[in-house]
């Protein structure tokens, strides 16, 4: 095979990284006279190495900033790096190395990696979340909050991963285990600072309704998690104590059928009810046993409802019955009030805790046209219904009582209507090391006294020792410790705990409008340029963390006048998981394909274009071996295809004479293609059937080649298809096109080039004229489009009617077909 025929992609993508990074190809300026758009790939944690599921993000992103591009964007794509969190602590216990070293090394690593993949990042504006240009601002943002009053310290139940040795937010606790390494988690008493995130929660609810272009599952979610209930605060006075209990119900049209009382094990009043009396041990007993109990089994509708008796009594307002209080482990501090007032009839999990303790039903809502009997009943009756046993509310429908009794309870000033949310406040501190330090200082003087801002950044020191075992390794380094105060100047010391991680991610993606701000985290101006991001890419497992404490983040700084934009991503794009016999492809399965692996064997463009045309963006994408070998196999054959025929791009000028039908038939499918990659990519990113196009279009190429005889080929037209082939491949294989583009003696980088426009009248499907004979004698005339198929065409010729005439009572012997131009029919 001669030399130039071989498609080399090692010389070919080495070459071209080095001139786009020598060029600065991808570097964007703010404002330009084009129109902005900004395309975002969630930025990775530094573990070490991408992994596939990384290259496939990065792809995805990489054609639609190259596609957007083209179509005459000015396109902010950038990358960076989440750089703080455990593993680099954990690398240093395990092996002695500095965190902060670890880290770099394997950032350094994946941007080569990065690199190799052919990305278009504008590298000037990384951001890495460990350097103090960078966590500066992350401690700013915490002072911001602070001012806002969005942050403050309490005691609290926290999540505690006993493996980690730090606390989890809520979001961090997946069905009952660390987000990180799956250990069951616990609960612990401990001061903690916290993001009032609950006070943004209507707003985060409202705002899902401007997030058209997510995904619905993600949308769903957020709500889910965001948890709104409407219902009612009732208090039910307990005698001998100036408060009462307060219960949230959203059942307050049930309150006549209330039977027990039951506090949550951690409610503050639980012990106070039982102090002195012989059910104090007991009582501690139990709720130390319920403690032990993670959220999750105590909520869940199989677990066994236990509780215990407090032996007092509280008055249930509406009808001044004594109605006993209880502690169960069904109920949870930290919801609503901590406290629900028991109505077995019509809640199962009262039901359950009534049936096993011998509490009383009183039914009190009762279903059209029929009658509940409390003795037969095997679960309870939770559907509309209208009321009994309701004193003045009897007969009326339970929608309606249950505004008649919120507004009778406001009224006799024994409650009010009022709504609940699930979401909890945000647990932002970490007793770890590599993070961002929370820029408080304590003095015995002065207390709790913010760092001034022209103070940051607190720097976290270096050459930290880290011992396994070692809680706060922070508290342990005095000349961190110790400071002084900067209100009396007096010694105080400094707060230990650092920032979520979770917190760096929150503000990451301003930071790429201005990265080199010095004076502030970023200018109005330049992420007003950008923001929101017009096209965000990342994995589903962020669908409530990162995602709702962006959103957070993005009000707060709305309501500071920082930003314009109400909401960070205008549209989301959840990639599926890349899938390998059948599991995810991890480590821990075993299953893992390496991207250099690839890039050597066979380069990034292959890579690239296997997994794009392996699935929709958004389904999971099964890895085959036998695909990479064909994605290969493709670009060796575009190579061939264009390195063959260079010299029509010679040859100036259409060649003269005018079109054939095989020109025009060419010139149909390249549009047509053209067409349908622009459809797709655009509207909706079906990467993998505009790939599809592109492949029959280079067949169909190739037969023109073959079939045409070369005298009778035009250059013009083989051009125009060879040009727009590269083009419409350009955003999936960028190094490849973008050689064969200065091979075919361009100057310039296919990367800049204008997407090309397909034309109309080039689509339009021909029609031909066909004169139908029978024996040889001229019967009709008929008009067919000019790619109908032979059978096709003498199916018509035969249904003609006065061919029909003509053959009645003969049998037809033979059709002879001149394509394009008639048919004879034979018949004797
Ligand atoms: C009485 C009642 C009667 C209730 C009835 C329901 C049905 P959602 O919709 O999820 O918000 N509840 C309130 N606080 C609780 C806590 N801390 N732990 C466990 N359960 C709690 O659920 C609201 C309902 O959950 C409330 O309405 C309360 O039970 C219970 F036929 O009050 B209901
Ligand atoms: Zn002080």
């Amino acid at each position: 095979m001669a030399d130039e025929e071989r498609y080399d992609f090692k010389a070919i993508e080495g070459k071209w990284q080095r001139i786009w990074e020598e060029e600065q190809a991808y570097r964007v300026l703010n404002r330009t006279d084009k129109p902005n758009y900004y395309v975002l790939e969630m930025f990775p944690y530094p573990s070490g190495a991408l992994h596939m599921g990384h290259i496939r993000n990065y792809s995805i992103g990489d054609v639609v900033a190259r596609f957007k591009t083209m179509q005459g964007y000015n396109v902010l794509h950038p990358m960076g790096w989440d750089a703080f969190g455990m593993p680099a602590e954990n690398a240093a216990i395990q092996h002695g190395t500095q965190p902060a070293e670890w880290t770099r090394r394997n950032i350094a690593n994946m941007k080569a990696q990065q690199k190799r993949l052919g990305t278009s990042y504008d590298w000037q504006r990384e951001v890495t979340t460990c350097n103090p240009d960078y966590y500066r601002w992350t401690e700013w943002m915490f002072l911001l909050m602070y001012k806002r009053g969005l942050a403050y310290k309490k005691k609290a139940p926290v999540n505690w991963c006993p493996s980690c040795q730090t606390v989890l937010a809520n979001e961090q606790v997946i069905d009952g285990e660390c987000w990180r390494c799956g250990t069951p988690v616990a609960k612990k008493d401990l001061e903690q600072w916290f993001f009032k995130i609950t006070d943004y929660a209507e707003r985060l609810l409202e705002d899902l309704s401007l997030l058209g272009g997510w995904p619905e599952r993600v949308r769903v979610m957020q709500e889910n998690w965001i948890g709104k209930s409407v219902g009612a605060a009732v208090t039910f006075p307990l005698p001998g104590h100036k408060e009462g209990i307060t219960v949230f119900t959203t059942r307050q049209d049930t309150l006549y059928g209330v039977t027990f009382m039951v506090l949550a094990p951690e409610h503050p009043l639980v012990m106070e009810l039982v102090k002195g009396t012989e059910r104090e041990e007991a009582v501690r007993a139990f709720v130390e046993k319920c403690r032990q109990q993670s959220e999750i089994a105590r909520t869940a509708q199989d677990t066994e409802k236990e509780g215990l008796d407090l032996g007092v009594y509280c008055i249930n307002p509406l009808n001044g019955e004594q109605v006993p209080v209880w502690v169960a482990n069904y109920v949870l501090l930290e919801y609503g009030t901590g406290a629900v007032m028991g109505v077995p009839a019509h809640d199962q999990r009262d039901f359950e805790f009534a049936k096993k303790y011998g509490f009383p039903i009183r039914v009190v809502i009762q279903p059209e046209g029929e009658e509940l009997d409390p003795a037969r009943m095997t679960a309870a009756y939770a559907e509309p219904g209208v009321l009994v046993n309701s004193g003045p509310f009897n007969g009326l429908p339970n929608l309606e009582a249950q505004q008649k009794i919120g507004a009778y309870l406001e009224e006799k000033g024994w409650g009010r209507r009022t709504v609940t949310y699930r979401l909890r406040d945000w647990l932002v501190s970490r007793q770890r090391y590599w993070g961002a330090p929370i820029p408080i200082i304590y003095c015995p003087q002065c207390g709790t006294v913010p760092v001034p801002e022209e103070d940051l950044p607190v720097l976290l020191p270096e050459n930290v020792k880290f011992d396994p075992g070692v809680i706060s390794p922070l508290a342990h380094v005095p000349e961190f410790v110790n400071t002084t105060c900067p209100k009396c100047g007096r010694p105080a010391r400094r707060e230990t705990d650092t920032m979520d991680t979770f917190i760096c991610s929150s503000w990451y993606y301003y930071r790429y409008a201005d990265p080199k701000n010095a004076a502030a985290p970023f200018g109005k101006d330049a992420v007003e340029a950008w923001l929101p991001v017009d096209q965000y890419i990342g994995g589903i497992e962020h669908a409530v963390l990162h995602l709702l404490y962006s959103r957070f983040f993005t009000k707060v700084l709305y309501d500071a006048g920082l930003v314009s934009n109400v909401e960070p991503f205008t549209n989301l794009l959840t990639q599926g998981m890349v899938i390998k016999d059948g599991a995810k492809m991890s480590k821990s399965k075993g299953n893992v394909v390496s991207p250099d692996d690839i890039f050597a064997k066979y380069g990034a463009d292959t890579a690239r274009l296997f997994i794009l045309f392996a699935a929709p963006p958004d389904k999971d994408l099964d890895w085959s071996d036998q695909g990479v070998e064909g994605a290969w196999r493709f670009l060796g054959r575009v190579w061939r295809l264009v390195m063959s025929n260079k010299e029509v791009f010679r040859q100036k000028g259409d060649g003269g004479g005018g079109l054939a039908r095989a020109d025009r038939d060419l010139r149909r499918k390249v549009h047509a293609t053209l067409k349908k990659v622009t459809e797709d990519v655009a509207e909706r990113f079906n990467f993998n059937t505009a790939i599809a196009a592109v492949m029959e279009l280079v067949n169909e190429i190739h037969r023109y080649l073959e079939r045409v005889p070369v005298a009778e080929q035009k250059a013009a037209v083989v051009r125009e298809a060879l040009e727009i082939l590269l083009l419409v491949l350009a955003p999936f294989v960028p190094h490849i096109t973008e050689e064969l583009w200065h091979q075919t003696g361009h100057t310039d980088s296919i990367h800049r080039q204008t997407w090309p426009q397909w034309d109309e009248q080039a689509l339009a499907a021909e029609e031909i004229t066909v004169v139908v004979q029978v024996n040889g004698r001229l019967r009709d005339r008929m008009v067919v489009p000019a790619d109908s198929a032979e059978d096709e065409i003498e199916r018509l010729a035969l249904g003609l009617d006065k061919v029909r005439a003509q053959l009645d009572g003969k049998r037809v012997v033979k059709v002879i077909n001149v394509p394009g131009k008639l048919v004879n029919i034979v018949a004797r």
